[in-house]
């Protein structure tokens, strides 16, 4: 039984999160995932649109994921990794080189991103006002 493990704030949930959290499942035959709490993202100057409590519901909803855990600070990857007997660590690759201190406990991956899709981009495309919401959505959906 392969474990893999990975963490993010997984705020308005969208494909780059989702092909990430496939990608990892894929490495193993179970994914944990550490959703960030609304408190550590603060730490992270992250401020979330949804709650923790409905990021983690929508993330353990997901076929890919089998067991959500709140990921409360920098320092629990360890233990987590131990406490959960994690094979894989996987992560975008935009933290590259962040997370090879776990390479003692475990396989790190960087994955590479999905490109063009961010939450934060999302957020200032709505709050713009630029463009009708509609018409985003119709353009996107091209
Ligand atoms: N991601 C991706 N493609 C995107 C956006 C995000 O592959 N277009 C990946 C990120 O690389 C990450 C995961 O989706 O692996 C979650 O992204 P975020 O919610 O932005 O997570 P982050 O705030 O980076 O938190 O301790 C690690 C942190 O909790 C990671």
């Amino acid at each position: 039984m392969t474990t893999v493990i990975t963490y993010g704030t997984f705020d308005l949930f969208h494909v780059g999160h989702l092909r990430m959290l496939e990608r990892a499942a894929a490495l193993g035959d179970r994914l944990l995932v550490g959703v960030s709490t609304d408190k550590f993202n603060l730490g992270k100057n992250k401020e979330c649109i949804h709650p923790y409590d409905e990021r983690a519901a929508i993330v353990s909803a997901l076929k890919p994921v089998d067991q959500v855990f709140p990921e409360e600070n920098w320092e629990q990857k360890v233990d987590d990794v131990v406490k959960y007997n994690a094979d894989v660590f996987v992560i975008g690759d935009d933290w590259v080189g962040k997370f090879d201190f776990l390479e003692k406990y475990c396989q790190v991956r960087y994955l590479t991103r999905t490109p063009e899709i961010s939450t934060t981009k999302r957020k200032k495309l709505i709050s713009s006002g630029r463009v009708k919401l509609s018409d985003w959505l119709a353009s996107t959906a091209e």
